[in-house]
């Protein structure tokens, strides 16, 4: 190899390095951007709900409550439950239902699907009790069933702890040991206490 041969062979060499880095520097960047194009900025959207009678802290929840995939907003106060559907365009339609409810969730709501009709069901709890309160099948009003027990609940969440395919109740109690609550079916629900 010439001295000609052998110094063309170390620009090429160099030219390739600084294409890499290039190229390197060209992949970070589009990853930059795309994990920057990602963020989610979050508006105060207050004004899209009517506004409600008689509504506290704490007894708000947003879930998908008549299984379109859109979430919906619950809001209760004066032993009505109301709730404003999310429709396609992004605007809520407030439908309410009248119930007699033991007791307004002052301190916790949590939802789910606790009989497995296709309709999201509500957990109220305040400083003395708990109670489930169910949808219909066609989820055209709700029905409470009052869990036994005196129960001053600070916070409540639920899930199938068990993993029998029905969800449980856990709520956290300010004064005892907190409550897992079992669900078989709403009618045979069984309170179960477990440690804090
Ligand atoms: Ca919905
Ligand atoms: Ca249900
Ligand atoms: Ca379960």
């Amino acid at each position: 190899m010439n001295l000609l041969a052998f110094m063309m062979g170390n620009v090429v060499i160099l030219k390739i390095k600084r294409m890499l880095k290039w190229l390197t520097f060209l992949a970070f960047s589009l990853l930059s951007f795309s994990l920057y194009s990602q963020q989610v900025n979050f508006h105060n959207s207050t004004g899209k709900l009517k506004p409600v009678s008689g509504f506290t802290i704490y007894s708000d929840c947003a879930v998908d409550m008549n299984g379109d995939h859109l979430d919906d907003v619950v809001r209760t106060g004066n032993e009505v439950i109301y709730i404003d559907f999310q429709q396609l365009d992004g605007t809520f339609t407030q439908r309410y239902f009248n119930i007699v409810a033991h007791s307004l969730p002052s301190w916790s709501i949590c939802a789910g699907d606790i009989d497995n009709n296709g309709f999201n069901d509500l957990l109220f709890a305040d400083s003395a009790s708990v109670s489930f309160v169910k949808a219909s099948d066609n989820g055209s009003f709700y029905t409470e069933t009052v869990m036994p027990g005196n129960i001053f609940s600070q916070r409540s969440t639920m899930a199938d702890i068990d993993n029998n395919g029905w969800l449980d109740g856990f709520v956290c109690n300010d004064n005892d040991l907190s409550a897992l609550i079992e669900t078989m079916e709403l009618e045979t629900c069984r309170l179960t206490r477990t440690s804090s």
